[in-house]
């Protein structure tokens, strides 16, 4: 082998060799979390078996800056759900997502207002005598296509609704037509009280998520498991959640409709956003939210812990579930 042909090959080795870590590297969660991706998603607005309006993830995929997708459809339940889908995005992404009209026998328009991000007039999902613009909402046959951009200082657990469904003023989110998006920092970190310690907490350590809606006297959830590699799991009405002892668990407690709440979970104590303040109860009120970091069963061991609605009136009504804590 001439010195020549050795060089050669020396380089197409080199070539081939940084090829394949850059794709690992970009098909690695870690890499791909920290880059300003694009979310192209198409969501339907649809309704439940019983009629009740819902949205539903009709597709979701996600192009890194560097042009690799990646389907991760098959995260989402099959069918709509309440609460709707949890668009998780990082500060630095952007997300285009279609909306579809797939209401059942319905003619009216009905659209995504997303609170927090950033996002242009035409795609604030009003209609347009209150716009000014344009019907910013999809009707049958004719989708319409909102573009909200995570941008620096938009970290943060959001919400999502209609605004024009049935009545062009306010829409239909307390008729199940709601769903939260999820910021996370692009430190990937979240400060959190862990065995009486304030400390930052690396979001990819978080074990599963609850997003847990209080709409008048219930609560409507949904799971986001990490151990599955991010599976949303509709958990329905006043659900029982779980998780092992020792878990980082994040909760993100959401209002909808007209009440307001203070939501409690028993035998454990988390840092009020913002602060330093050690909290087991906070208040919630429509469409304002909490989110924060849990131990399971930290300093206190497993157990069916009891999670509910502090207003008398609202847990003489039935607004509870169990957190249960596993050994
Ligand atoms: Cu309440």
């Amino acid at each position: 082998m001439t010195k020549q042909v050795r060089k050669k090959r020396f380089w197409l080795l080199y070539i081939v060799m940084v090829f394949g870590l850059v794709n690992c590297l970009q098909s690695s969660q870690v890499w791909a979390m920290k880059s300003g991706e694009t979310h192209v998603i198409t969501l339907k607005a649809s309704n439940l078996p019983s009629g009740q309006l819902a949205y539903q993830m009709a597709s979701h995929k996600i192009k890194s800056k560097y042009g690799r997708i990646r389907d991760v459809t098959d995260r989402y339940p099959q069918g709509p759900t309440v609460p709707g889908p949890t668009i998780i995005m990082t500060e630095g992404d952007v997300a285009e997502i279609t909306l579809e009209h797939d209401i059942e026998g319905s003619t009216l328009p009905v659209s995504l207002h997303v609170h927090g991000v950033h996002y242009k007039i035409k795609d604030d999902g009003t209609v347009k005598a209150m716009n000014g613009i344009v019907d910013s909402a999809a009707f049958p046959g004719k989708p319409y296509t909102y573009r909200w951009e995570a941008a620096s200082g938009t970290a943060g657990t959001w919400p999502y609704h209609d605004h024009t469904f049935g009545n062009p003023m306010l829409g239909a989110e307390d008729k199940g037509l709601y769903g939260a998006v999820i910021v996370n920092p692009s430190s990937m970190e979240v400060t959190a009280l862990i065995d009486g310690e304030i400390v930052d907490v690396d979001l990819d350590d978080v074990k599963r998520e609850f997003v847990l809606w209080m709409h008048e006297t219930t609560f409507w959830g949904a799971e986001i498991n990490h151990i599955l590699d991010g599976q949303q799991i509709p958990l329905w009405s006043n659900p029982t959640i779980g998780a092992r002892l020792g878990e980082l668990i994040r909760f993100h407690v959401i209002g909808i409709g007209t009440a307001f709440h203070t939501f409690h979970l028993h035998g454990h104590r988390w840092l009020e956003h913002g602060t330093s303040s050690v909290v087991d109860t906070v208040n919630i009120g429509p469409i304002s939210r909490k989110t924060f970091v849990v131990e399971a069963g930290e300093g206190v061991g497993p157990g069916a812990w009891h999670y509910h609605c502090h207003v008398l009136q609202h847990m003489q009504s039935g607004m509870m579930g169990k957190f249960r804590v596993l050994e």
